[in-house]
């Protein structure tokens, strides 16, 4: 292997084994999965779907992605799923360009209040191509009322739900029969909790949602990537010309490959023990912040926002710094009615869906808590700290075992 890149990914290796993993979006995929994306399919150009192909030579990876949409089509229970997307930014602009062909207005939540970048941000192509408007949070909550008044005030094209920093169960079905009271499409961005709904450990958007997008590297434990799901025969042909060629070019045979393997995986009982234990070991942590006193937001699902400045008089940004410097890895997030930039913000996001792969209890979930709240507040010392973490860790799965 070329040495400078093997160098680099020992580091890398050793990181990741040595640290606690909170960061919501990161997950460990596993052998199986990683496989598959080193494969000889990347070799392989595909331009098109099964069957319809640019060029020759595509009898297996029409097999392959064939596979990946059968068994995502099974997992989520959705009639059509196009298994292409690069990325969830992708997918939703993929989406987008399926569900508003000529622009439109979409109302969504806003980036700092827990949306995503692509859910209309300024610095995104999406407030670019299509005109956004916001619904606020009540106390950090969806307020279902406000978002129905509002919906009948701007009379949106499309509501759009599914967040990035969101810890509360999210009630699909209340947000179809607002979107049908307004006479408006409704597109569901489950990224972060598509392994909870594949687990059904959360209500599912599928039956709901003209369109669902997600990622499938997050909870669903897969390779870094995208899909799209409807139960609409004429929106699927959209959505397939959306993603190619409007938007990409030859899809990736080998992550859709390691797609397939995921979506296998996560058909799984284990998938389905391993979901509850993400859930279980968010709410332990949660409620040993609370019970030590510190400003913690609720959880329903695999993550709680900490506000660090209230609780530690530092910003998210510090926290996040410090606690890097004990091998644990978080990321700064803006909290709802934050006041500071997103550069800095007032807290961080928490979530344990790395971890529980590795094997973190709820005991140890519990330890985590108490272990950031005494360094963040100087009652221990790095030391110490580092101690602690080398402690938590030493029983865990090593990545490589995944
Ligand atoms: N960047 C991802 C996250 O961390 O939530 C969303 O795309």
């Amino acid at each position: 292997m070329d040495k400078d890149i093997e160098r680099l990914i020992r580091k890398e290796t050793k990181r990741q084994n040595e640290g606690i993993e909170l960061i919501a979006s990161e997950n460990y995929a596993s052998k199986d999965v990683r496989k598959a994306c080193s494969s000889i399919l990347t070799n392989k150009y595909a331009e098109g779907y099964p069957h319809k192909r640019y060029y020759g030579g595509c009898e297996f990876v029409d097999q392959v992605e064939e596979l990946a949409q059968e068994r995502c089509k099974e997992l989520f229970g959705a009639k059509f799923a196009n298994v292409q997307p690069h990325s969830g930014s992708q997918a939703n602009a993929e989406a987008y360009r399926a569900l508003l062909p000529n622009g439109g207005k979409i109302l969504s939540l806003v980036l700092n209040d827990g949306g995503h970048l692509t859910h209309g941000s300024p610095v995104s192509f999406s407030s670019f191509m299509y005109n956004f408007v916001f619904y606020p949070l009540k106390d950090g909550h969806l307020d279902y009322k406000g978002i129905l008044e509002m919906a009948k005030k701007e009379k949106p094209d499309l509501i759009l739900a599914g967040y990035s920093a969101y810890p509360y169960a999210i009630d699909f079905k209340k947000l179809r029969e607002i979107c049908d009271e307004v006479g408006c499409l409704f597109m569901v961005d489950m990224a972060h909790i598509a392994g909870l709904i594949a687990a059904k450990e959360h209500m599912s958007p599928v039956p709901y949602a003209d369109v669902v997008t997600s990622t499938t590297h997050k909870t669903l434990r897969g390779p870094r990537g995208g899909i799209i799901l409807t139960n609409d025969e004429e929106l699927a042909k959209r959505i397939n010309s959306a993603v190619f060629p409007f938007y990409q070019g030859g899809p990736l045979e080998h992550i859709i490959a390691a797609k397939a393997t995921c979506f296998r995986e996560a058909l799984s009982p284990e998938f389905k023990k391993y979901i509850k234990g993400v859930v279980e070991n968010t709410k332990a942590c949660q409620e040993e912040f609370a019970r030590l006193g510190d400003e913690v937001s609720g959880s329903d699902n695999h993550l709680f926002l900490l506000n660090t400045l209230k609780s530690f008089g530092l910003t998210g940004l510090d926290a996040q710094k410090k606690l890097e410097g004990i091998n644990v890895t978080t990321n700064k997030n803006m909290l709802p009615n934050d006041t500071l930039k997103p550069n800095k913000t007032s807290g961080l996001r928490i979530g344990f869906a790395a971890i529980t792969t590795r094997g973190c209890n709820k005991t140890e979930a519990r330890k985590i808590a108490k272990l950031i709240h005494d360094y963040l507040s100087d009652k221990i010392s790095q030391k110490d700290a580092k101690i602690i973490v080398k402690d938590l860790t030493k029983n865990w799965k090593l990545i490589q075992q995944i």
